[in-house]
């Protein structure tokens, strides 16, 4: 008799629950996504220098990750290090992407083409090694020296540009994957190209293009070059 009323009663409390969401103001993605395109302005030619990073950054951490807003966008290749994955294209003012990052893999040491570039943990650990970039004129080979070294948890953001310096970013964990959300803005490493370098050398790379998918638009750019996207 009791545990038929214990189970009527769970029953009804769980019923009740999600009326209850409706009521919650929640900061989802789409906020999120809104509130970065209002500050950026509707109309083009943004230039690096006129954004506030600062506010981007404090938008980025105001939001709590919940997979249920970033699923639809979430695709996986387990072939290559991380997937890059286009949320939305802000008239070639931003690019916002949700990375999802291969257990132990990483990005080779890049750097990220005059723009600014805001990471959020969604879902498992990060860690970023950043370098000081190479002096532009020396051509001498010399390994690239680290600035810091830092592991990012889940809602935690980080931030960087040119002026900070070059970074490498990995997952950490052998086993499980890591999702991250990333603001490049202007999108200058998609539109014009970026560079990689030799920790060892200091050497650049050029990379003509960042590519991205579409699995919200069945959009696979199959045509990219056959590396793991840095950028
Ligand atoms: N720059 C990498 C991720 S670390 S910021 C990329 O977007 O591919
Ligand atoms: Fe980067």
């Amino acid at each position: 008799m009791s545990s038929t009323l214990l189970s009527t009663t769970t029953t009804f409390d769980k019923g009740l629950a999600p009326s209850y969401q409706h009521f919650k103001e929640k900061y989802n993605l789409e906020c999120l996504v809104d509130d970065i395109k209002q500050h950026l302005g509707e109309s083009g030619g943004i230039s690096s220098e006129e954004v506030d990073e600062e506010y981007l950054i404090s938008l980025a951490r105001k939001y709590i990750s919940d997979p249920s807003d970033w699923i639809e966008y979430f695709y996986n290749d387990t072939s290559k290090n991380y997937t890059r994955n286009a949320i939305e294209n802000i008239n070639h003012k931003a690019n916002i992407l949700l990375l999802v990052w291969n257990p132990g893999k990483g990005s080779p040491i890049h750097d990220h083409a005059n723009a600014h570039c805001i990471m959020k943990v969604l879902a498992g650990q990060l860690h970023e090694t950043v370098y000081y970039a190479p002096e532009t004129d020396s051509k001498e080979a010399k390994p690239l020296a680290i600035k810091s070294a830092n592991t990012f948890g889940m809602n935690e953001v980080t931030y960087i540009s040119d002026d900070i310096g070059l970074h490498r970013v990995h997952n950490p964990h052998p086993t499980q994957i890591a999702v991250s959300l990333h603001l490049y803005t202007p999108p200058n490493a998609a539109d014009y190209g970026y560079n990689i370098f030799n920790e060892a050398t200091g050497s650049a790379s050029y990379v003509s293009q960042a590519h991205s998918v579409s699995k919200k638009f069945g959009l696979f750019d199959l045509l990219g070059e056959d590396v793991d996207h840095p950028l």
